[in-house]
């Protein structure tokens, strides 16, 4: 059914509206979005002088136009307490996107809060606490007091380590450097909180050890490569449909052979003219359909791989790419490890070997039959990815290859050695700080990690989840994550999260809330009973929140200053284009007065040592958290400003920051591929050409000396760094890069194999193109509701009659971990036995069946789960109306 937004007029942007630079706050892309506002009062013209496009608007614009807006981009927002209206837009000038949106970005108006337009209304405007039974609004002072006193009594009773926090690694909403600094600061340097988790998995960790390890830092090539590749590997990642503009502005242009990038290389007819793609993954995704239309079926080769055995197929395309002689033997001796690493046997902490280019082809050496049979992919295939990864080109030149992943190998089979052995391809290649190169993380949301070091949390990590549901904390504080609908083992983890925190609940109802000290005493006896006090800091009424005590309401990207990158590290700032709902504010700020908080208490508790720990959470606005944060902590973050940033609009600049035009750090960078961001493709100074590669700027300042001289008109612009490793040299004590030793090892994580001799069906599991995440704004939207009331799973119609289901029926999913519900989606191509479910919905939480296993680094394997499904019910009346076509675009 067609979708109607009941708009059948938008008012016209005025000429003089005003314009805020907007990063879209859903995916890494970060693509670049203008806010446009201007009184509610009037509306713009038709005439050119009057509308902001200068066209005539009364005649018909052509096809791509720019001078256009859908409904969806528009909305009645308050900005300094007025209404205004407001469109968000794409920026055709932003380099990343050139002006595309997404079904999600082009939403962003939307989904915004609007009180005339009653959209989003469900947004948090005023802090919660429990009280009598019920959570009840109250004043920040109020909440905060509370949330003070408890953690307080737990600290000092119990140490720091009874307080348990999850917080997300990105920052508010898509990221955000002020907030992750905010509770950074909060929980790594007022405290030392080890018992700490990320918002995707349950301990503090990195998704990606294993590159980090070897040397090679997971964001380290640019959008650009994806345009002057050869071939492009693309592993366990579905971008069309979850990094879509960077897989539709870049990668589609080279499928396509129309690449101005590549038509401008500086070595002409060294790159081919279109770019061929190898594609692992166990399904059919739509990417795969389009990478066929676009680029011919002959340059797309779809590894349609037995789930969780990449790891066996990159040790055979590295064993035969090294048996061929197709590796580039000038960059392994320039610039990989010479001897092996301090770790001579594989432990907990350290999965597997790291160690030279000879030991690694030699210890994973493996024959193309034995991985044949392991990855039920044909020794022919393997044989032509490797070719097209590795085989030089017509006239000897180096192959380009771009090596992209993301989920099915960071959320998959053995993910240490998975991710290694996949860095050891790229580098035997000499694919890294290339043209065209790259061995990259996709990414999920933008990036905006800046928190001052937590050494003391140890490898592994503790193990956060089981802490909670084996008892331990007093404690928890959560920000910005929804583990009921997130998490791995999810259904344990809630039946004993409800326990504990209702203990607390009914400790609270049995006293006045007015009566402070009584409340404290009865909530640390409950505590002390098993009980966990917890404080929930989100911008909706998440899920985790009905168990929660306090809620506070988060201000998000656009309601506040906030500065992220993507997944090519440009870093911009979105500019506060509208007011936060009722009394939100910023997550950075929220922990600073967490923070004054926590000091008062303790001062009044006598306990001046640990009061003077919160000094220095003196903020006032976003700014003072990123001045304090960023610009004094992050490398070349003394060149970085709001004031530069909102000058260089939506392209910024790339991370790191190594000076500034006619600055300081300025002639340093012509040593380097240094850019300025300002124009698509355009390096500002230093060879792009291989073999004359220069070497990546050096920073030769340090923060005081560079402030003294950095120019004072504060909008010069920040030069930036096109790509990390460059000048061949790695993050590693001597600079060379580490080959890894990792065998194939089977399924690693405990429990999975048996699970999988146990169950029917694999229920792999992951995004859709519509849906945001745990859809914690899309429940607002009648759009995606209409579209997907209930999760998805994906069933080959011989799956559906062995289960007796149609089109649209709701099964149970269900094993030894737990059960969960979904819709039922005929899929003539998906695997028989192999499922596909929409994650994180909260109609279907897809973690209830993802048993608690892991690697030896807490890193969760959620995409390899098996388990059986039953019918529960015909399709529902809300799903009626649902077209059940295959989203596989062909070409026409
Ligand atoms: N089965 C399965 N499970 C998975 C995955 C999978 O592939 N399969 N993927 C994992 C991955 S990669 C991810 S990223 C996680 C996602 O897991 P989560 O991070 O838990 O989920 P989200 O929906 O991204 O966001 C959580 C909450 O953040 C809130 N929020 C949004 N913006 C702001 C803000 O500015 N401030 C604050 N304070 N709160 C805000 C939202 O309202 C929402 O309630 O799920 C993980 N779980
Ligand atoms: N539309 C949309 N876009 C998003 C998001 C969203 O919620 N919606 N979320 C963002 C976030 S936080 C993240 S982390 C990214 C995730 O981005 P992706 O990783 O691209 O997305 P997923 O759908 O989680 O998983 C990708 C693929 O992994 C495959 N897979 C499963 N098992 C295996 C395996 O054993 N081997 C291999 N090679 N592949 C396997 C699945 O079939 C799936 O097609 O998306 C980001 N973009
Ligand atoms: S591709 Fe990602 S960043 Fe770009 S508009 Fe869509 S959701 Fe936003
Ligand atoms: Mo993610």
């Amino acid at each position: 059914m067609a979708f109607k937004r009941q708009i059948d007029r938008l008012p016209i942007i005025p000429a003089d509206a005003k314009v805020h630079n907007v990063v879209c706050h859903y995916c890494i892309v970060g693509c670049g979005y203008h806010a446009y506002s201007w009184d509610v009062n009037h509306q713009g013209g038709t005439a050119p002088d009057q509308n902001i496009f200068g066209v005539d608007l009364s005649r018909q614009q052509p096809a791509q136009t720019a001078a256009w807006y859908s409904p969806s981009m528009y909305n009645i927002v308050k900005q300094d307490g007025r209404d205004v209206h407001m469109v968000i837009k794409p920026d055709p000038d932003c380099v990343v996107n050139s002006g595309l949106g997404s079904i999600r970005g082009a939403r962003m108006a939307e989904m915004s809060y609007s009180r005339a337009r009653s959209t989003q209304l469900r947004r948090l405007t005023d802090p919660l606490v429990w009280r009598y039974g019920q959570l009840q609004p109250t004043s920040w002072d109020d909440a905060l007091d509370l949330v003070a006193r408890v953690t307080a009594r737990v600290i000092a009773d119990k140490g720091e380590d009874a307080l348990f926090v999850s917080a997300y690694d990105h920052g508010g909403a898509g990221g955000g450097y002020e907030d992750t600094w905010g509770t950074g600061k909060l929980y790594f340097s007022a405290m030392k909180v080890k018992n700490i988790r990320i918002h995707n998995r349950p301990a503090y960790n990195s998704e990606v050890h294993g590159t980090r390890d070897m040397g090679v830092g997971e964001l380290n090539n640019c959008y650009e490569d994806a345009e002057l590749a050869d071939t492009i590997m693309v592993v366990g990642a579905n971008p069309l449909e979850t990094q879509t503009n960077y897989f539709l502005n870049h990668w589609v242009t080279n499928l396509r052979g129309t690449s101005q990038d590549k038509k401008n290389e500086q070595i002409p007819g060294e790159a081919h003219d279109r770019a061929r793609i190898v594609i692992v993954d166990p399904r059919r995704t739509p990417t795969v359909a389009v990478c066929e239309a676009e680029a011919g079926p002959e340059n797309v080769l779809h590894l349609k791989i037995n789930p969780g055995t990449d790891l066996a197929l990159f040790n055979a395309l590295f064993t035969e790419i090294a048996d061929k002689g197709w590796v580039d033997h000038a960059f392994i001796e320039a610039s990989t490890a010479t001897k092996p690493g301090p770790q001579s046997k594989a432990d907990v902490a350290h999965p597997a070997i790291l160690t030279t280019f000879a030991a690694a082809r030699d210890g994973n050496r493996t024959s193309l039959e034995e991985v044949a049979g392991i990855t039920g992919l044909s020794p022919d295939d393997i044989r032509k990815a490797a070719s097209w990864i590795a085989e030089p080109k017509e006239g000897g030149a180096r192959r380009r290859t771009m090596f992209a992943y993301e989920k099915g190998l960071i959320w998959g089979n053995d993910n240490y050695r998975t991710n290694g052995a996949l860095v050891n391809i790229a580098l035997a290649t000499g694919n890294v700080g290339r043209p065209g190169g790259g061995v990259v993380r996709l990414g999920g949301h933008q990036e905006g990690y800046s928190r001052p070091a937590a050494d003391f949390i140890g490898r592994p990590a503790p193990y956060v989840d089981r802490l909670l549901i084996e008892g331990q904390g007093g404690v928890h504080h959560i920000w910005g994550c929804d583990h009921y609908k997130t998490t791995l083992n999810a259904d344990v983890f809630k039946a004993a999260y409800k326990v504990r925190t209702d203990k607390v609940k009914d400790a609270m109802n049995r006293v006045a809330y007015g009566d402070r000290q009584t409340m404290v005493n009865a909530i640390i006896a409950a505590i002390n009973d098993g009980g966990l006090f917890a404080v929930d800091v989100d911008i909706v009424p998440a899920k985790i929140g009905e168990a929660c005590h306090v809620i506070l309401p988060a201000a998000t990207s656009g309601e506040m200053n906030l500065t992220s990158m993507n997944g090519e590290r440009r870093m911009r700032l979105t500019e506060r284009y509208m007011d936060p709902p009722g009394q939100a504010m910023p997550d950075c700020l929220i922990a600073a007065r967490i923070a004054n908080n926590l000091q008062r208490v303790f001062e009044e508790m006598g306990k001046q040592d640990l009061a003077a720990n919160f000094n220095g959470f003196d903020w006032k606005t976003e700014e003072d958290a990123f001045m304090d944060g960023y610009h004094q902590h992050e490398k070349g973050g003394e060149y970085v400003t709001y004031a530069r940033l909102r000058a260089m609009g939506t392209n910024g600049f790339q991370e790191p920051a190594v000076g500034i035009e006619g600055g300081p750090g300025g002639q340093a960078s012509s040593l380097g591929e240094t850019t300025t961001g300002g124009q698509h493709g355009m390096i500002v100074q230093g060879p792009a050409i291989e073999g004359a590669r220069g070497k990546e700027p050096v920073q030769e300042q340090g923060p005081n000396a560079a402030a003294a001289q950095v120019p004072t008109t504060g909008t010069e612009r920040i030069i930036g760094t096109k790509r990390l490793y460059a000048d061949g040299k790695f993050n590693t004590p001597d600079g060379r890069a580490f080959f890894m030793h990792a065998a194939w090892r089977g399924l690693e994580a405990p429990g999975k194999q048996e699970q999988k001799d146990t169950y029917a069906f694999l229920i792999n599991n992951g995004r859709t193109n519509h849906i945001w995440q745990s859809a914690y704004l899309d429940v607002g939207n009648e759009m995606v509701m209409d579209r997907w009331p209930y999760p998805f799973i994906e069933m080959h119609p011989d799956d559906m009659s062995k289960v007796g289901v149609k089109e649209g029926d709701l099964v149970e999913v269900y094993n030894d971990a737990g059960s969960t519900q979904a819709m039922v989606y005929p899929t003539p191509t998906a695997r028989p036995g192999e499922t596909f479910m929409q994650f994180a919905n909260p109609m279907g939480v897809m973690g209830n069946v993802v048993n608690a296993g892991t690697n030896e680094l807490i890193i969760p394997n959620y995409k390899q789960t098996w388990a059986d499904i039953r019918k529960l019910a015909d399709a529902p009346g809300s799903v009626q109306h649902l077209s059940f076509k295959s989203q596989q675009y062909r070409a026409s």
